[in-house]
């Protein structure tokens, strides 16, 4: 169990200006930022970084949207990382998402759905990598 996980804001909420409610959601929910940053994903890394996916029906689509504008990566610390925050997005669809969790508060849709977070420690401590250098993941609590 690891006390990491790695989130994007994705460009439907970065753009339409919610990365400052998501945020104080997240640290309202007990996470801590160790590493963020504001950029805007190329096709390549777009591509890359959503590779699993490759042969899905949404696959172009998603590249196409998250390349749609800056976003936000960062990288969050709490107990239980990476589940806690599954818990505090809710579900990929914000219409089957829980009341109270970042999808259903902020999302649009399905694929316009506001925030990414990692889905297990491997995937947690490889997104983050993607990302951040080493250097940049050396904030202790
Ligand atoms: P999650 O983000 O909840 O882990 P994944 O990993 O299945 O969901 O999907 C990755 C991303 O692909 C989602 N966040 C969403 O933006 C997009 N996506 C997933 N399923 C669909 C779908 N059926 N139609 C359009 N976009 C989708």
């Amino acid at each position: 169990m690891s006390n990491r996980t790695l989130t994007i804001i994705k460009p439907d909420a970065f753009g339409s200006g919610k990365s400052g409610k998501i945020i104080a959601h997240l640290e309202a929910a007990g996470f801590k930022i160790v590493a963020a940053r504001v950029m805007r994903l190329t096709d390549a890394t777009a591509g890359e970084f959503y590779a699993v996916h490759r042969e899905r029906p949404f696959y172009g689509s998603l590249v196409k949207f998250m390349t749609s504008g800056a976003c936000m990566p960062m990288v969050l610390e709490k107990a239980n990382a990476v589940a806690e925050l599954r818990k505090a997005i809710g579900a990929t669809d914000p219409a089957e998402a829980e009341a109270g969790t970042v999808r259903k508060l902020f999302a649009e849709s399905k694929e316009r759905n506001a925030i990414h977070a990692s889905d297990s420690d491997e995937n947690a401590e490889r997104e983050s990598r993607f990302f951040f250098a080493e250097s940049e993941l050396l904030a202790a609590r």
